[in-house]
């Protein structure tokens, strides 16, 4: 195995207050009527900090200072403008970034390798690749040009903090819109954090504004007069819930919510490749992850061999402290979350799916959960058809090409696919047939801030990312 050499990434390098206000135009400043809450590290149940929760006074005063930005500056903005402020943020935060990233573990749960390595270089991406797309709006063609929305009120999960941050500002902002933001109620320090950003790159008052609380702050959010934008992550009861809230107004909508991908393996797939797909696929993030391949479907003819590496890789994860470079599988996100995993997994059990986990020692404190894979799993049962969002696998078998797609698109879900094969034809068949917002070849959970990304179904509507995550903030 590969050792990292003892690097800066520790909590020393954090400066986390004990507690925090909420960022509207441009100041932090104390909530007028809520109660603060506290935030914990999910790996020791450590109090990080406290943080304000904000109340509709408060909903309604960072909406109105969105609006005043939006009319008063970032809407009459010219786009060259507005990208050397993004530029300057996405700058901001590669200099930043191993500080943001521990301060994401920490709050969060998640390894500080993927943190390090995978979140933080793609939220610098999205401020450097929408920052581009600012100054090409304007005289772009014949006809008029493309006008931004207004103000959009956006509402992220805990699993990604940073980056639904930056795949939900960073257009926005390139469009001409202003936002206010609330981040998860377990994970808000990061975005806290990015409102320092916005101080240090002086971007204008009121053009981002950042508030904290739970869900009824979310409603509030999203049900304000003065928003002209809806764009929200997270779960599909909550999705559908906002959906209704906005039916009948004329805010524009996006939603990204849950998934239960399948990750296809035919017999004449790479073998090494595809089991740390797999791998990669659901244990990554503890498979806090909307598009995580979470539905296993493995030809007949390779599934024994497809499992036994599968089991042997599995007994090489390191469960442990997040901020440890050398773990692979860090702390579940809040004891909610660990409740509904265990809950999931029991019922999968109960379904009569055989469970297996490798020995592993879990830390006594915090929220964990082994890496699991149930066999034996038929389409009919929860645990291949609900999300369970946790590093737990459902693995099912097909015989034909016909029959993976039946399985595969047999959900209620239609956020992303998997297909490992060595026929390039055959990719190509699949990606036609598969119902998913996005299908990876001989890889997954692969992102890139020029793809669009998003669902059908239940998963959600609108896209994310690329020109068509643009297109989202944009009015014609
Ligand atoms: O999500 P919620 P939860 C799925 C996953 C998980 C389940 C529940 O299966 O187990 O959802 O997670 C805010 N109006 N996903 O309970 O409640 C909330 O404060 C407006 C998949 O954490 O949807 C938070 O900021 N906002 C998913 C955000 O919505 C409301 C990621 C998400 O929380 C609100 C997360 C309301 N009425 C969970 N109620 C994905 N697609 O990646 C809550 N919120």
């Amino acid at each position: 195995r590969f050792e990292y050499a003892p690097a800066p990434e520790s909590r020393a390098i954090v400066d986390i207050k004990s507690s925090y206000g909420l960022f509207i135009n441009g100041a932090f400043t104390e909530a007028t009527d809520g109660k603060p809450f506290k935030t914990v590290s999910p790996a020791s149940e450590e109090v990080l900090a406290e943080v304000s929760e904000a109340g509709p006074a408060d909903v309604d005063k960072a909406v109105r200072a969105a609006r005043k930005a939006y009319d008063k500056v970032w809407g009459p903005m010219p786009g060259r403008d507005r990208a050397k402020y993004l530029y300057r943020i996405a700058r901001l935060i590669q200099e930043r970034s191993r500080e943001l990233a521990v301060l994401e573990s920490l709050d969060n749960g998640k390894p500080i390798r993927e943190s390090r390595d995978v979140d933080l270089p793609l939220v610098a991406a999205h401020f450097f690749y929408y920052a581009g797309w600012a100054d090409k709006l304007e005289y772009a063609g014949a006809g008029e040009n493309p006008r931004p929305l207004g103000v959009a009120a956006q509402v992220i999960p805990w699993n990604f903090p940073l980056m639904m941050l930056a795949w939900k500002i960073a257009p926005a902002l390139a469009a001409g819109n202003t936002v206010v933001l609330k981040p998860a109620e377990t994970t808000p320090l990061t975005a806290l954090a990015f409102a320092e950003i916005c101080q240090q790159a002086d971007l204008p008052p009121g053009v981002v504004n950042i508030i904290t609380g739970a869900g009824r702050t979310g409603q509030a959010l999203v049900e304000h007069e003065g928003v002209d934008k809806v764009a929200f992550t997270g779960s599909t009861a909550v999705g559908r819930a906002i959906a209704k809230a906005v039916a009948g107004t004329d805010k524009k909508v996006t939603l990204e919510l849950g998934g239960k991908a399948a990750n296809i393996v035919f017999e004449d797939a790479p073998i090494d490749q595809t089991v740390e797909g797999i791998v990669n696929g659901i244990f990554f993030n503890q498979g806090h992850v909307c598009c995580a391949g979470s539905r296993l479907l493995v030809q007949e003819s390779v599934y024994d061999e497809v499992l036994a590496r599968l089991k042997r890789r599995m007994g090489t994860l390191r469960v442990g402290d997040p901020l440890d470079k050398n773990t692979d599988i860090g702390a579940i996100n809040s004891a909610e979350q660990l409740a509904r995993i265990r809950e999931l997994s029991q019922v999968g059990e109960d379904e009569g799916s055989e469970r297996w986990s490798p020995e592993c020692e879990l830390p006594t404190q915090g929220f964990w959960f082994p890496p699991t894979v149930f066999t034996g799993v038929s389409q009919a049962h929860r645990i291949a058809r609900e999300e369970i969002f946790g590093p737990v696998l459902s693995v099912l078998t097909f015989r034909t090409p016909q029959e993976a797609v039946e399985k595969a698109n047999n959900t209620p879900f239609g956020l992303s696919a998997g297909v490992w094969t060595d026929k390039g034809s055959r990719i190509l068949w699949m990606a036609n047939q598969l119902r998913a917002g996005v299908v990876w070849a001989n890889t997954f959970n692969r992102f890139d801030p020029t793809s669009p990304f998003g669902g059908y179904k239940e998963s959600g509507y609108g896209r994310e990312g690329g020109r068509h995550g643009l297109e989202a903030y944009l009015a014609h």
